[in-house]
């Protein structure tokens, strides 16, 4: 199903309902199914984390964000901001699965041309709202955002996906500190942690726990769930929204991942930051995918 009206329920208090749940998990399918595709164009690349954080991007698009796919810059919209660039391959299908980029475009990834680079860039793709490589900045740039459509008048909201990674960095929690002192009740991020990192596990690199409590300590309204539970997401969301105010406290939404999510072959994969995948296992990866989508519905 392809997403082309303008979604404006957001913060729904119907409840986390099985028709809601079944249609968000059918996105959350075919954004995995589409960044299976695209890594194919390439043989390799960020899959592990599109298929990681596929359940996170489909309750967003699928279910809380506003926009217009015919006209990605509307006004009123929502933004969605990827701080972590080389992220693109899972905001691209989902972008595809909201509507915003034709699924055959997908096919360039990655290609000379398209506009669909490696690495996410605002100038090139419709509804890629920064150019988030350089990784840390995006938070910044959310607080910047949400300050400027509040001083505006807009009730439109800032989403804002950051890595377990980019809570290495101090301008993190500098923006932090800003979208508590502004209360920016506007504000949500969403923090993908898969525990992993390009030089290793996360506990590894920089220990960061306890996450919660920190967020918590900046002034957030946060909340930890596991972020392969579409019911559990779209629960985490919907008391978001109901915090959400012009003037208030920006939420964080805290989402335990795992990389490689929903493509057994791919869950436990060593060096699963940049994934080498062989020529023959893409067709047995979509199987694999389609196998446990289709027994996880029979049930
Ligand atoms: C400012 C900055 N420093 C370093 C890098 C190089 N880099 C690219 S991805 C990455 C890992 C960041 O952690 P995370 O996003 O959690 O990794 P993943 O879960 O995707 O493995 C790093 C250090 C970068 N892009 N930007
Ligand atoms: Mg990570």
């Amino acid at each position: 199903m392809v997403l082309t009206q303008e979604k404006a329920a957001r913060g729904k208090a119907s409840g986390v309902g099985k028709e809601r749940v079944d249609r968000v998990e059918g996105a959350a399918f075919r954004i995995r199914h589409h960044a299976l595709n695209m890594g194919e164009v390439q043989g390799q690349g960020y899959v592990g984390q599109a298929l990681g954080a596929a359940d996170m991007l489909a309750v967003v698009y699928a279910d809380q964000l506003r926009f217009r796919a015919d006209d990605p810059e509307w006004d009123g919209r929502d933004r969605f901001l990827l701080s972590t660039g080389h992220y693109a391959i899972g905001h691209y299908a989902a972008l595809a699965e909201a509507g915003i980029i034709p699924v055959k475009e997908l096919e360039t990834y990655g290609s000379d041309n398209s506009r669909l680079p490696m690495s996410g860039m605002s100038t090139y793709t419709p509804g890629m709202e920064i150019s988030g490589g350089s990784l840390g900045h995006g938070l910044s740039i959310a607080v910047g955002a949400a300050l400027g459509l509040r001083y505006q008048g807009s009730d439109s909201r800032v989403y804002n996906f950051l890595s377990d990674g980019e809570l290495d960095e101090g301008s993190t929690w500098e923006a932090a500190m800003g979208a508590h002192h502004h209360q920016l009740g506007n504000l949500t991020a969403m923090v993908d942690i898969n525990a992993l990192q390009a030089d290793g596990k996360t506990d590894t690199v920089l220990r960061t726990e306890p996450i919660t409590e920190k967020w918590q300590a900046f002034g957030w309204y946060a909340q930890r769930v596991d972020g392969n539970d579409v019911s559990a997401l779209l629960a985490a969301f919907d008391n978001a929204a109901t915090q959400a105010a012009a003037v208030g406290r920006p939420s964080v939404i805290l989402c335990d991942t795992k990389v490689g999510r929903g493509v057994p072959l791919l869950e436990d994969r060593e060096k699963a930051h940049f994934m080498r995948i062989e020529e023959h296992e893409w067709q047995l990866c979509r199987e694999q995918l389609t196998a446990g989508y289709e027994g996880k519905a029979a049930r």
